[in-house]
């Protein structure tokens, strides 16, 4: 057994940063694991010390708790059932598709919920034998929801906020959820929420208000604790970001510069390289943008090799339908472009169902002219962020769509509506013809933003509103 460490700054996400791979000769060994919410907390965990209580990515027993890159790392254990049930099903089979717009329908089972409730219930309990007296309990995203509540019952020495990486849906969306009273009540367990965009936050409150009857003033919503205790919580935007010092300082380098030239020197360096790197989800709008793409290619306003395209489609839900149904669709429509439009050795289209290295993402965002980010409903999207840092030379473009929370931030970005077909292709082609120097004074404008509001900003700023929300924790009990 290892001795039980307890911490004052506790992350709860469903995953732990790494994830457990095993070799040819079943040795095993951690390796960071993929996504927007690690990709941000590794980066600032980094610089803080605290645990991190999280699923390993494997079903059956958790292993021990144990120590990773200065991070003490406790594992949640999942059963195969609760994977099928809590993560695949409830978290993202019902509630990824109604905080995303319902772009595809939502499934409702009541035995997903129990089994919801059941895993929160067991992180809460992991929190809770990690979290020191008075400690600050950071609990994130839709998977926990019902936490802050549950944490709080047990624990009301701590103090306790919840981000929310995805965006929260208006309430006519959010009232189809049977359990959405639960919901509400489970997140306002915590002192202080944070949401990606100011109109997230507002959607909360909304809800809280109009399905709830509860009272709402500015950005506080009024609660009792099962105790009786009257409470507020504030709930406001805090938008996620990007490491920009490390991240460039890693673009920066001789390698990943070389590598950039050699990605457009092996694609027979064309006049224009476009990109997309997306996890494969129906959020993402990958689906437009070859749509677009392929459509000035009939049209023959552009012509492949000379505007060459690259899509990074990185691994995601692959257990879960939705996702199953996503893959064979892009993988048709990449087929049959590159069947009417490729010549030999120069495909139209180069499709990679595949994770990279940090620095080949570098080398990418390097090699690319445009960047294509059109998702449909996106809570930030952390690769527009990515783009922007990686291109010191102020050099590209990025094209964003309007559904992103990043474009709430990124205001000199080429914007698109994705569901736009027309759009699409005329913000494509403006952005082709566009001269250097226009294009370079947007990226420096980009640049900048990134730079003074980057993710220690962001980890600073939750922080603090999670230590001045509005009401004093009572006093921390021993254990
Ligand atoms: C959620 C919200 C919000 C992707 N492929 C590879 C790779 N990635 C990295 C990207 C980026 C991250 O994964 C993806 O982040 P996004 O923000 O674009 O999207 P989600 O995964 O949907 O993230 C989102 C985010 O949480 C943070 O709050 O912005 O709205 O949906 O960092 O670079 N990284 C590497 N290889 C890959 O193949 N190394």
């Amino acid at each position: 057994m290892t001795a039980q460490r307890v911490f004052d700054l506790v992350i709860a996400a469903n995953r732990l940063p790494v994830d457990r791979v095993v070799g040819d000769d079943g040795s095993s060994e951690w390796h960071r694991s993929p996504g927007g919410l690690v990709t941000a907390m590794d980066s600032v965990m980094r610089h803080r010390e605290g645990a991190w209580v999280g699923w390993a990515g494997e079903t059956g027993e958790a292993p021990e708790p144990f120590e990773d890159a200065g991070m003490w790392l406790h594992p949640v254990p999942l059963s195969e059932d609760e994977r099928e049930t809590f993560y695949e099903g409830f978290s993202n089979d019902t509630l990824w598709p109604i905080y995303h717009d319902v772009i595809v329908p939502a499934h409702f089972h009541r035995e997903w919920w129990r089994s919801y409730r059941t895993v929160n219930e067991r992180f809460a309990d992991a929190v809770c034998e990690v979290a020191a007296p008075g400690a600050k309990v950071w609990i994130h995203d839709y998977q926990l929801q019902l936490v802050p509540a549950m944490v709080r019952e047990r624990r009301p020495d701590v103090r306790i906020g919840w981000f929310n990486h995805i965006p929260f849906p208006p309430v006519e969306l959010f009232a189809q959820l049977p359990w959405r009273s639960r919901i509400l009540e489970g997140l306002l367990g915590a002192d202080y929420l944070g949401f990606q965009r100011t109109p997230d936050a507002q959607n909360f409150l909304r809800a809280c208000r109009q399905l709830d009857g509860r009272t709402t003033k500015g950005d506080l919503v009024s609660t009792q604790d099962p105790d009786g205790t009257g409470r507020r919580v504030r709930a406001s935007a805090v938008p996620i970001s990007v490491d920009y010092h490390g991240l460039e300082e890693l673009a920066r380098t001789e390698s990943v510069r070389e590598r950039a030239r050699a990605i457009r020197a092996s694609l027979g360096d064309p006049e224009v390289v476009m990109l997309g790197v997306d996890r494969l989800d129906y959020t993402k709008g990958i689906r437009h943008r070859l749509k677009a793409y392929e459509e000035l290619l009939a049209d023959g306003t552009i012509s492949s090799p000379e505007v060459t395209f690259i899509q990074v489609a990185t691994p995601s839900r692959e257990r879960v339908a939705a996702y199953q149904h996503l893959r064979t669709e892009v993988e048709t429509v990449v087929g049959h472009i590159n069947g009417a439009y490729s010549a030999i050795g120069a495909p139209a289209v180069h499709y990679l169902h595949q994770s990279y290295p940090r620095e080949e993402m570098a080398a990418l965002f390097q090699a690319a002219d445009i960047m294509l980010v059109t998702p449909l409903r996106d809570g930030m999207n952390l690769v527009a962020k990515e783009y922007v840092t990686c291109r010191h030379d102020d050099g590209g473009a990025l094209v964003l769509s309007e559904f992103t929370g990043a474009s709430h931030e990124l205001r000199q970005a080429f914007v698109c509506n994705p569901h736009d077909i027309e759009g699409l292709k005329q913000v494509m082609l403006h952005v082709i013809s566009l001269p250097a120097k226009d294009k370079r004074r947007a990226m420096r404008a980009l640049r900048r933003r990134v730079a003074d509001n980057d993710v220690q900003r962001w980890a600073d700023t939750f922080l603090t509103n999670l230590e001045t929300a509005p009401e004093r924790p009572s006093r921390p009990t021993t254990k």
